[in-house]
């Protein structure tokens, strides 16, 4: 069973995603606060301005060439390069501004994604340096204590995140290239499934990325990997296209997905049918009668195809909703220890708990209290689970 150590109520104790979806379902959804995504978004345009002077590693945005990003997701760029490979623990970014070896590249016509160059990398979105407050304030309806104390963390450096989940495609490329054998397939125990007519967790021989419990395409987000299995891929995409790709920090991923927002969602708490794929009316069929679910449909019961919903201020699609996303981070249950205040790792020398590694961003399976970008779960290394997957991050 998928191992979990989570907040208030279940720090240190040991249960499955789902178990923990459970109770945080039961709660009511939080109410309205005041959005300020206008004022980040002129602030972003601001930054973006600086930034495009400084930093040499800017150039085409995919979005402009697609007409799907907003003003400041116009820092975004897709990069591919040739470094060398092997994944650090620990980012190793060069100098602000210095990109790896290759040449920017821009995101395929009509496909936010993938990559233009046609080798398999996702489309990536450089982030600029900047400083945001990590965690939630005490005020934030729905706050669980995993989340606090609230700290600044400044980042020094841009780096670069991919555009969307890695997808059931790319993930699948991986497979037919190595013949890798995923977790849930090596130990023939399957995936931490969802069945819809018991609503409860299982886990299920037989089931796997490629067969989650229910049907995806391929540019849904690939789900049932492990944090093993995510980085086994990452290895890969840095082997196959000479750049140095990771799994994000727990702060990168944090403050990509603040997008400079400091409310609870980057959409505020207006319309979260258009930003994200989370546990709506659609869902009401399969979900326990007792949860709480967003008072909208966004039409995906299951997982969605990545980049079909409003991506934030940076460009980026889905990181809230759809899957809950591996990070680098080992697990540690609050920020009260020394937490890394430059964007780096929270690894064992900092007291982490490295044998689970810190998920981030809900998933189809979760209502508007868990869809908030301070909250945090904690998974085992080697656990496959239907609502988690992954996105990939590179340093600049
Ligand atoms: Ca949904």
């Amino acid at each position: 069973m998928i191992d979990l150590a989570d907040s208030k109520s279940q720090r240190g104790e040991r249960c499955g995603l789902f178990e923990q979806f459970l109770a945080r379902a039961r709660i009511a959804i939080p109410p309205r606060k005041k959005n300020r995504v206008a004022v980040a978004a002129g602030l972003g345009r601001l930054f973006l301005v600086v930034l495009i002077n400084a930093s040499a590693c800017l150039t085409a945005a995919a979005g402009n060439q697609n007409g799907q990003m907003p003003a400041a997701g116009d820092a975004a760029a897709a990069v591919t390069g040739t470094a060398a490979v092997s994944e650090p623990e620990k980012a190793k970014p060069t100098p602000s501004g210095s990109t790896q070896q290759g040449a920017p590249s821009v995101s395929q016509a009509g496909d936010p994604c993938h990559g233009a160059d046609g080798n398999g990398a996702p489309a990536m979105v450089v982030i600029r340096p900047g400083r945001f407050d990590m965690g939630s304030p005490e005020t934030e309806a729905g706050r669980f204590s995993v989340e606090g104390p609230q700290h600044r963390v400044t980042m020094p450096r841009p780096f670069a995140i991919s555009r969307c989940e890695i997808t059931v495609g790319q993930f699948a490329q991986f497979i037919r290239e190595t013949g890798y054998q995923t977790s849930a397939e090596a130990g023939g125990k399957g995936c931490y499934v969802w069945n819809p007519e018991k609503r409860a967790v299982q886990q299920q021989p037989g089931t796997h990325w490629h067969n989650p419990g229910f049907s995806q395409g391929d540019d849904h987000p690939v789900v049932c990997v492990s944090w093993v299995d995510a980085r086994r891929y990452v290895d890969w995409l840095s082997q196959r296209t000479g750049a140095l790709y990771r799994l994000p920090t727990e702060a990168e991923w944090e403050y990509a997905a603040r997008a400079d927002t400091d409310t609870a969602r980057y959409y505020g708490d207006n319309s979260p049918c258009e930003y994200a794929n989370g546990l709506g009316r659609e869902a009401q069929n399969i979900a326990a009668r007792d949860w709480a679910v967003a008072e909208c449909t966004d039409a995906h019961v299951y997982t969605a195809p990545v980049g079909r919903f409003t991506p934030n201020l940076f460009g980026l699609y889905d990181m809230l909703g759809n899957a809950w996303e591996w990070t680098l981070d080992c697990w540690h249950p609050d920020y009260a220890e020394k937490p890394p205040r430059d964007g780096s790792v929270w690894l064992a020398e900092n007291g982490g708990a490295c044998d689970r590694r810190v998920v981030r961003g809900g998933s189809w399976n979760n209502g508007p209290q868990v869809l908030r970008a301070a909250d945090r779960l904690g998974s085992s290394t080697g656990a496959a689970d239907g609502l988690l997957g992954f996105r990939v991050a590179r340093a600049l």
